[in-house]
């Protein structure tokens, strides 16, 4: 059986992969595929927006697919970036950026800890919602993962990826970015999401082989 994990966001590809490696299926990415479609996440939720990847790239290239929609919400901004956390820099909130030489990840990471300055409520979470649509079945699901933490005062770290250098996860005294990659799937929204994914999925490969 063939998975394709529909993301374009390499970060997260590298997370997806080591935690589903082991579920004896072929995993592939977009990078695998002839064509590659951007499909525009313009839901109001992640759950709307990942059903959309999951259906579109599903339909389009005839396979199983997970796709994922995930973001930070803090609370002092009501739960922005949330759905606009992966181009938070480009939308009109304030946070003015002089420097447009970066990358997008620091770009957004820059305007965040702009809007947060001098600020004591650093309260913020990571959230997913990841999708499983299988076109030939037409079975389809999703779990949720969530990870709570803080907004730090400076980045620090260089693992992981997107706001991970200014994410405190709760009961550490670090960045996410400062954490070794299997400590990051041990406590990140996406790990609890995709191990979550991953039983099902054991499940349905089980039924397919007969087995009970
Ligand atoms: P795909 O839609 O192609 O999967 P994307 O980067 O556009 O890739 P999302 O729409 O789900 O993905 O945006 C999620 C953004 O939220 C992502 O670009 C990061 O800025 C942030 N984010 C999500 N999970 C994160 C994580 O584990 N660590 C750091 N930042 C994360």
């Amino acid at each position: 059986m063939k998975i394709l994990l529909a993301t374009t966001n390499e970060g997260k590809l590298r997370e997806l992969k080591s935690i589903l490696e082991d579920l004896g299926v072929e995993l592939l990415s977009l990078r695998d595929m002839d064509r590659l479609f951007e499909v525009e996440e313009d839901k109001e939720t992640f759950l709307e927006n990942a059903i959309k990847k999951a259906t579109f790239y599903a339909n389009f290239y005839k396979l199983p697919v997970i796709a994922e929609d995930a973001g930070l919400e803090v609370d002092q901004l009501n739960g922005y970036p949330g759905v606009y956390s992966a181009r938070f820099y480009s939308i009109d909130f304030g946070g003015k950026l002089e420097n447009q030489n970066l990358s997008k990840d620091q770009k957004n990471n820059i305007k965040l800890l702009k809007l947060l300055e001098g600020e004591q409520n650093r309260k913020a979470r990571y959230k997913t919602v990841v999708t499983y649509y299988d076109p030939t079945s037409g079975l389809g699901f999703w779990t949720e993962g969530v990870c709570e933490g803080t907004i730090a005062e400076k980045p620090e770290g260089t693992g992981g990826f997107g706001y991970d250098p200014i994410f405190i996860p709760q009961g550490y005294d670090m960045t996410m970015a400062q954490l070794p990659p299997e400590e990051k799937n041990k406590i990140s929204h996406r790990g609890k999401a995709v191990r979550k994914l991953k039983d099902l999925l054991k499940c349905v490969l089980k039924g397919e082989k007969g087995e009970p």
